[in-house]
């Protein structure tokens, strides 16, 4: 999951641009890209054209619901199970109980469509609400359903009343980088995979290709789009590069030649066992992107 695009589930339009984008992830989104008034058709045109077109991309299909406070995510499942999406997205998520709530309708709808049981992943959003961040920690173990961790930044600008999620070098504040900081974290803990938010500003390549690279410095193992254009911007940033692949793939060598033993020097530097282990992360993230060593 490096790259994931949002696309309004009711707009055909973008759905048929969307499978073609070469996202790994397509969110097909039923809540804020959609007004209240299109819930119902967002549903049945989503929901159809998953059915028609899942065989036509190589993407994997997410279907991100309304949340579980607002009443319409039963008919949202009730919907959309039925055309058999690889994962859920769960916005204003407010701790892994929400998880762990969501999984139990799943479990439901995957018996009722003869799926197997836990086979639809769950991506939650646990920033959009404050008490979202204070309950970080509790996803590590909430389900086996956990596909990773993702934040947003505008639904918790709303919540807190925070004018600005980025000062006027356009960086986030404070607020908005702990909310950032805590995901990652959170993540690391639950074992599961960091994503980064989305950025609005769609036309600006070069802030998004900056933030892209520094996501994929700090442990982000991919990001959220909001536009096509930005998809290769992200595949190119979170692709190990061919460099750090074959250091990686010396590193382990270099483990295995000696006996898997806590510490080995290569030329001339130290490598323990934090080494090891990020080496191993990197290149299972290379072969997820296709990418022997
Ligand atoms: O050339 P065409 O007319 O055939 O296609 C346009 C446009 O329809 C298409 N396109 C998209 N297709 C699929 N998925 C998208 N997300 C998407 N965005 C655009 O690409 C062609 C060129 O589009 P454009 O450059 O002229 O851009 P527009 O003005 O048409 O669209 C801009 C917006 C922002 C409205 C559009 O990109 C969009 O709808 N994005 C998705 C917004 C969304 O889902 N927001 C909710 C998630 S954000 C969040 O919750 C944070 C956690």
């Amino acid at each position: 999951m490096r790259s994931l695009l949002f696309v309004p589930g009711d707009s055909e339009r973008k759905l048929e641009k969307g499978f073609g984008a070469g996202a790994d992830v397509v969110i097909v989104d039923l809540e804020d890209s959609v007004a209240p008034q299109n819930k119902a058709t967002a549903r049945a045109v989503a929901a159809r054209f998953i059915v028609e077109r899942r065989g036509q991309t190589t993407s994997a299909i997410y279907v991100r619901v309304n949340d579980l406070s607002t009443g319409l995510t039963d008919d949202d499942l009730a919907a959309l199970v039925a055309a058999k999406p690889d994962g859920i997205m769960l916005p204003k998520s407010n701790s892994g109980q929400d998880v762990q709530h969501l999984s139990a309708k799943l479990r439901v709808r995957e018996a009722e469509n003869g799926l197997p049981d836990g086979s639809i992943r769950i991506l939650p959003i646990i920033t959009e609400t404050p008490t979202g961040i204070l309950a970080a920690a509790t996803y590590a173990g909430a389900s086996a359903r956990l596909a990773g961790l993702t934040w947003g930044a505008e639904d918790l600008s709303a919540a807190i009343g925070a004018r600005s999620t980025r000062d006027e070098q356009g960086r986030y504040t404070d607020v908005f980088r702990h909310a950032r900081l805590t995901t990652i974290l959170a993540a690391g803990a639950a074992e599961v995979a960091a994503i980064d938010t989305v950025f609005p500003n769609f036309r600006d390549m070069a802030a998004f290709a900056t933030e892209c690279a520094e996501a994929e410095r700090d442990g982000f193992t991919g990001k959220m789009a909001i536009h096509p254009d930005q998809v290769p911007v992200i595949n190119a940033a979170f692709t190990p590069s061919a460099e750090a692949v074959e250091q990686s793939a010396a590193i382990v060598a270099a483990f295995e030649a000696v006996g898997n033993p806590g510490v080995v020097g290569i030329d001339g530097k130290m490598y323990d066992r934090p080494h090891l282990r990020l080496a191993e992360r990197l290149l299972a993230r290379a072969r997820a992107a296709g990418i022997s060593a």
